[in-house]
């Protein structure tokens, strides 16, 4: 193979045309992580899609298949191996979004990797919930990933600007951008962050228009569906995540609606949201206090002030101890499996001497 991957070297001068693998949303952070021997043996490819019976990729003249890996997501960056698919490597991630699995089991679900910006999505009607996005953005603080507001079907409501100043009392630092999803308006509303070279993600309740969205921004023609007339509800029309790869602007990944959305293992992305409050609870008299009724409690001054809605302090505290059993939870099945894992090996281990 003759590939010349000069380019994709930070230091080399940048072409003018986006190469291929730019394309993909290749970046200096994948490209640190490789020498120009590596990158020519194993040519880097990226996770379009994760099926059950395998992982597709794409790269610079490639498309293929691997076999199926619990550890590997939409949006990874892997070492393609020709010769041995399954021994294909796994590069070091910039961000990974990761939720609590859908269901009984203690699981992490990992969602989606290398997304540099992610839209979350709600719409101008039934759909908005405040808490709801909350969550959302806690998950992308988390991830270290940009999180920006899209209120969509702005068209449909007599007041979008309601709904876009309850979504800007979230974050000071989450841009919120009230829209109509449909033809060509998104490519500029988007446009500073849906850059060739980027990979922006839309995740979302079913029905607020995310396949709309990325309809606009990836030019393919996914198919969309009306919600039901009473509570704005989607149809669950996309079922699969699926990064879509474009010629002149981002890659963009489509998720399907999401039903519930539980957190786990992000503390830190829940200070980031909640920091004006941490930031009060700091200057409260006691150290641990629970602000509920302590002597010079600031969280509860401020509430008196007028200056922190009580509401948002008992969405944190509702956060917060749902994120914390989560993960205890979590934790607790991890280290039961490893601990089943130890056992397993010690008996394996014994075996020769009991014969
Ligand atoms: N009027 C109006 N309709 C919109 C807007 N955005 C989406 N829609 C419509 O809402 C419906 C649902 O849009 P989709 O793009 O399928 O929603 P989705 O988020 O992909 O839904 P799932 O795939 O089920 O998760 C479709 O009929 C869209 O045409 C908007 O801004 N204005
Ligand atoms: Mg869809
Ligand atoms: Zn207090």
């Amino acid at each position: 193979m003759t590939r010349d991957y000069s380019q994709l070297f930070p230091s080399a001068t940048p072409a003018t045309a986006p190469s291929a693998l730019a394309r993909l949303g290749w970046q200096p952070f994948f490209a640190a992580q490789i020498d120009a021997d590596t990158l020519t043996a194993t040519p880097p490819v990226r996770v379009t899609a994760v099926h059950r019976s395998g992982l597709r990729v794409t790269g610079d003249g490639i498309e293929a298949e691997l076999p199926p890996d619990e550890a590997v997501t939409v949006g990874d960056w892997l070492l393609y191996d020709a010769d041995h698919p399954a021994d294909s490597v796994l590069l070091e991630r910039k961000s990974v979004i990761r939720r609590r699995a859908a269901g009984r089991e203690a699981k992490v679900q990992l969602i989606a990797a290398n997304i540099d910006t992610v839209f979350i999505v709600s719409s101008c009607n039934a759909d908005f919930n405040v808490a709801r996005l909350e969550r959302y953005v806690a998950l992308a603080f988390e991830a270290e990933v940009d999180p920006v507001i899209l209120l969509t079907k702005a068209d449909l409501a007599a007041d979008p600007q309601d709904f876009v100043t309850q979504a800007q009392a979230i974050s000071s630092r989450v841009p919120v951008i009230a829209l109509d999803a449909r033809g060509e308006a998104p490519r500029t509303a988007l446009a500073q962050w849906a850059k060739p070279g980027r990979t922006v993600a839309f995740l979302g309740s079913s029905g607020v228009g995310k396949s709309t969205l990325t309809n606009a921004l990836a030019d393919t023609e996914l198919d969309t569906q009306g919600v039901r007339e009473d509570d704005a509800k989607g149809r669950h029309t996309t079922r699969h995540r699926q990064l879509y790869l474009t010629d002149t602007g981002p890659a963009v990944l489509d998720t399907p609606g999401m039903r519930e959305l539980q957190l786990t293992d992000v503390a830190a992305g829940l200070s980031e949201l909640f920091d004006d409050i941490e930031d009060l609870a700091t200057r409260c008299k006691f150290r641990n206090c629970a602000h509920e009724g302590e002597p010079d409690c600031a969280v509860q001054a401020a509430i008196a002030a007028g200056e922190l809605d009580p509401v948002r302090l008992t969405r944190f505290r509702k956060l917060a101890a749902e994120e914390a059993h989560n993960t205890a939870t979590v934790a607790q099945k991890r280290a039961r499996e490893k601990g089943f894992a130890k056992h397993v090996k010690r008996v394996t281990r014994e075996k020769p001497n009991r014969r």
